[in-house]
């Protein structure tokens, strides 16, 4: 899923890893680190591992709500209509939706993820689907689709999925920034479908992001194996805890790895000696939190109309549609 996954293979990337944990973790304030380093191969199986869990309802809602009603969504959609998908996830999802739009026209479907692993099974997963063409490409979300758009036949529409809520790991501005970004590659008449978690209660939030079972605790802290692993570094996982907290103000869930005790820990690869004080932390992740009017309000912004909302009460989660103006 998502995108950013291991670096092996792509030097380019872990340059890029370095200059980001250089720039996160070797200065004197809040430590740092981007959360989309969080999925290494074991780290995206450990979010797969989330998505079982009892406590994170969140995949299930919005799963829930593409399969009761990819139908009346694909019905909405003149065909020929091709497919792309921003992260390509486990294809768990999109299923409903390749179904539901292959019923009426054959369909090409496009994964777009940086990671080679995650757009193997989501070949694996959706390879078999009848009258669906399935077409990886291997990029970032904003690269991928310009390939998307630069192939597309005048006469096709094209339907963009951004499911799982993945906006949320966005700061709220660069939410509607990467929007203005996905609209300025799609013609008037595309599909656009967005998945955002809704505000719930925190006691929810919490249990979600801190599970008992500590797989979420394991996906964060994972990232310091991956420290340890690619920039050879020698973090003591046992020195550090992970650390859920819900911001009000900001109506988002942030995730930290907090240092036990004081100490210091060495990125070789980096010639850097990072220095922690008892409970200081790095700050690893932000899941923001809508309002069910949010998403269309940032999308109406940046020039999509509004098409359908649904909702699942769940866990309550919207999955909007629009259509680019
Ligand atoms: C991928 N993303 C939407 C997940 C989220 O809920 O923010 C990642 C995650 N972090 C902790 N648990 C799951």
């Amino acid at each position: 899923m998502r995108s950013a996954s291991a670096t092996n293979g792509h030097p380019e990337l872990l340059d890029e890893f370095a200059a980001d944990v250089r720039a996160g973790l070797g200065g004197p304030g809040q430590k740092t680190l981007p959360s989309r380093y969080l999925y290494d191969d074991l780290g995206s199986a450990l979010f797969e591992a989330i998505s079982f869990l009892p406590e994170y309802g969140l995949t299930r809602a919005d799963e829930r709500i593409v399969r009761a009603h990819a139908r009346e969504m694909a019905a909405m959609l003149r065909p020929p209509v091709v497919v792309a998908e921003l992260g390509s996830g486990s294809g768990r999802k999109t299923r409903w939706i390749l179904e539901a739009l292959a019923r009426l026209k054959p369909t090409v479907y496009y994964p777009i993820d940086i990671s080679s692993a995650a757009l193997q099974r989501c070949a694996v997963e959706l390879g078999g689907l009848a009258s669906v063409r399935v077409e990886p490409i291997e990029d970032d979300y904003l690269g991928g689709l310009t390939t998307v758009t630069s192939q597309r036949k005048t006469n096709e529409r094209l339907f963009l999925l951004f499911l799982g809520s993945t906006i949320g790991n966005f700061e709220r501005d660069k939410a509607q920034e990467f929007l203005g970004e996905i609209r300025a590659r799609l013609l008037p008449g595309d599909a656009f479908l967005l998945g955002t978690d809704l505000v719930k209660p925190p006691a929810a939030l919490l249990a979600a992001y801190d599970d008992p079972l500590g797989v979420t605790a394991a996906f964060n802290l994972n990232l310091l194996r991956r420290l340890n692993r690619e920039l050879d570094a020698d973090f003591d996982l046992a020195l550090f805890e992970h650390e859920a907290r819900w911001d009000a103000a900001e109506k988002r869930v942030d995730m930290h790895i907090v240092a036990r005790r004081a100490h210091k820990a060495r990125i070789k690869a980096l010639d850097l000696v990072v220095l922690f004080r008892a409970g200081e932390s790095i700050w690893t992740e932000s899941s923001y939190k809508y309002e069910a009017d949010e998403p269309i309000r940032i999308a109406r912004r940046a020039k999509f109309e509004p098409a359908g909302q649904w909702r699942d009460l769940e866990w309550p989660f919207a999955e909007s549609l629009f259509i680019a103006r």
